[in-house]
């Protein structure tokens, strides 16, 4: 199975991305972390993804905030999916790294998730390795089984706990 890349701009991010390793280590998808900046560690960042495909990586996912261009200097050297994950480190909200992150221009982009969304970051890693794994995709069906079915449970609890009230 292809490799996942969890790439993330300072050791500050730790606490978006653990929630993105912990969906990868759920689906059995091997995975490697790094620390590497756009901009303290310009080098290290393009040579890792300038490498990245013969390397057996299939998918880099970039965390990033403040003026967060990793993921989309990760994506120039690459023709990998990059998905980028706008960290809440800078301006109220994250809105500074979320349109760092989205707005790349035409013909270098970027999947990105919701400011701070780890778990998307890492459900959509393991969606785009399902394209050609289908034991991968049959273990998704069964995640949104799974979360339907604790949805629906907190639908009765809220109802009964409503008629108790
Ligand atoms: C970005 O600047 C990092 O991705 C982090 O979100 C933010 C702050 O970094 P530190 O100053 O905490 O290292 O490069």
């Amino acid at each position: 199975m292809k490799k996942v890349a969890i790439i993330m701009g300072s050791d500050s991010d730790l606490p978006v991305v653990r929630k993105t390793a912990g969906i990868l280590r759920q689906f059995g998808v091997p995975f490697e972390t790094h620390v590497y900046s756009a901009h303290r560690t310009p080098e290290e960042a393009k040579s890792f993804a300038l490498s990245a495909r013969e390397n057996g990586f299939g998918v880099l996912i970039a965390a990033a905030g403040m003026a967060a261009h990793l993921a989309g200097a990760l994506a120039a050297a690459t023709t990998l999916p990059v998905i980028g994950i706008p960290c809440s480190s800078g301006l109220p909200g994250g809105l500074d790294a979320l349109l760092s992150t989205v707005q790349m221009p035409s013909g270098i982009p970027v999947a990105t998730v919701a400011v701070d969304g780890g778990t998307n970051a890492g459900i959509l890693a393991v969606q785009i390795l399902a394209v050609t794994d289908p034991a991968l995709a049959v273990q998704l069906s069964e995640k949104r089984a799974r979360d339907a079915a604790a949805v629906l449970k907190k639908d009765a609890a809220a109802a009964e706990h409503i008629l108790e009230s």
